[in-house]
């Protein structure tokens, strides 16, 4: 049976484009889908390096104006991994112009933007989605599978940690993650906003937060030549950091959990160590990104002599995606996650249903980071405006 096309056009090829990249490649080749993903169009703003990603990724074309990339009709899903100050126009265009759209987190730079998107994306009628792709690892996934079944009872405690440690020479460059600018902010929309997503995936909406963000480097040599890392070669003159390096905050979430939430790139030995524990009265789960193939797993029910923490390794057949890859415990990684993330958002798009998570799960995280932000500033909880 021929599949019905869904024609992408991809805008951005470093980091996040490479991962979009290779999802859309390989995920006919381990699902089976209702459509047919054709990788369509890359875009990117240097032709030479568009031209050489595109040929190198396997994109059909390459383009570097995404003005008149989004107006062509044969295009049906526009994916945006650009730095967050694009996020909005680019998004909004796509929508209006009948696209389906996938856009990278934080959803966008500031609350306002985020509100404009999702008016557009509701208004439009298509699928949206946003790429918190770790919602996507198949531990995550039967975490949400066990909280749903009752198996944690109600849960107390989401404790979140998102530490790094690729910044804490001060003679690392100011990359575009350091300029408020581009980014709307340092390791609180970088970081803290992967924790926000998986607690409320988990967890549930937040209601109350207080929190506090610091800069400890408050300058930095200027970026003379970016590298297709995270980061560059420094030049001599120096600039100043917009962002914060560290945001920490404390939530309440509407079914009576207390959360706790830390951000940085400032923990050295500390390179994607993307941990939360959840505690309920019957049980607790662990995760860290470190260790992305295994849930550590208390039942308060089990019997007393041999109760304690088990390591579940979620790559068998039961588990979530786990059984379209390897034999259990071949195991999987970080790049699977997109592909699991572009699975469901081309599912989503086969049966003409909402996306998850879609541009709400990324306007309603980003009004938790705008709280944290504010409570930072006044010194006060403050509730999200959502
Ligand atoms: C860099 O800080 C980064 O790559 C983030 O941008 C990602 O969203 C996160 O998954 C890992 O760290």
């Amino acid at each position: 049976m021929v599949k019905r096309p869904i024609n992408i056009a991809l805008i951005g090829y470093q980091f996040m484009g490479k991962a979009h990249s290779n999802a859309y490649r390989q995920v006919t080749r381990f699902f089976d889908l209702d459509v047919e993903p054709v990788m369509k169009v890359l875009v990117g703003r240097n032709e030479q390096k568009v031209k050489e990603a595109a040929a190198k990724y396997g994109w059909q074309e390459y383009a570097t104006r995404w003005e008149d990339v989004i107006a062509r009709p044969d295009i049906d899903l526009v994916d945006i991994a650009t730095p967050g100050n694009q996020h909005a126009p680019m998004s909004i265009a796509a929508l209006n112009a009948g696209k389906n759209v996938l856009c990278e987190k934080p959803l966008a730079n500031t609350l306002s933007e985020a509100r404009e998107m999702i008016t557009a994306a509701e208004k439009s009628g298509r699928i949206h989605a946003i790429c918190h792709n770790y919602r996507k690892a198949p531990a995550i996934a039967l975490a949400k599978q066990m909280i749903e079944q009752g198996r944690l009872g109600q849960i107390y405690h989401f404790r979140g940690t998102y530490l790094q440690d690729w910044i804490v020479d001060p003679e690392f460059p100011l990359v575009w993650r350091l300029d408020k600018s581009v980014a709307g902010s340092g390791s609180h929309g970088d970081l803290n906003a992967h924790l926000i997503d998986t607690a409320r995936f988990l967890v549930g909406e937040i209601s109350s937060v207080t929190g506090m963000m610091e800069t400890f480097i408050k300058q930095r040599p200027i970026l003379a030549e970016v590298d297709d890392r995270l980061g560059g070669r420094a030049g001599t003159e120096k600039g100043e950091v917009t962002v914060d390096d560290a945001a920490l905050f404390l939530a309440r979430f509407d079914g009576g959990a207390l959360g706790t939430f830390e951000a940085t790139r400032f923990a050295l030995g500390r390179k994607n160590y993307n941990r939360f524990e959840i505690n309920g009265s019957k049980g607790s789960l662990v995760f860290n990104l470190e260790r992305m193939n295994e849930l550590e797993v208390y039942l308060q029910d089990d019997e007393p002599q041999i109760r304690g923490f088990r390591v579940v390794q979620t790559t068998d057949s039961v588990h979530p995606y786990a059984g379209a890859w390897w034999p259990v415990a071949h195991i999987i990684g970080y790049e699977h996650t997109f592909v699991h993330l572009v699975k469901d958002l081309l599912d989503a798009i086969a049966a003409g249903k909402p996306a998850s998570p879609s541009f709400l799960d990324g306007y309603r995280n980003q009004a938790v980071l705008d709280a944290a932000e504010r409570s930072s500033a006044s010194g006060q909880w403050e509730r999200p405006l959502y």
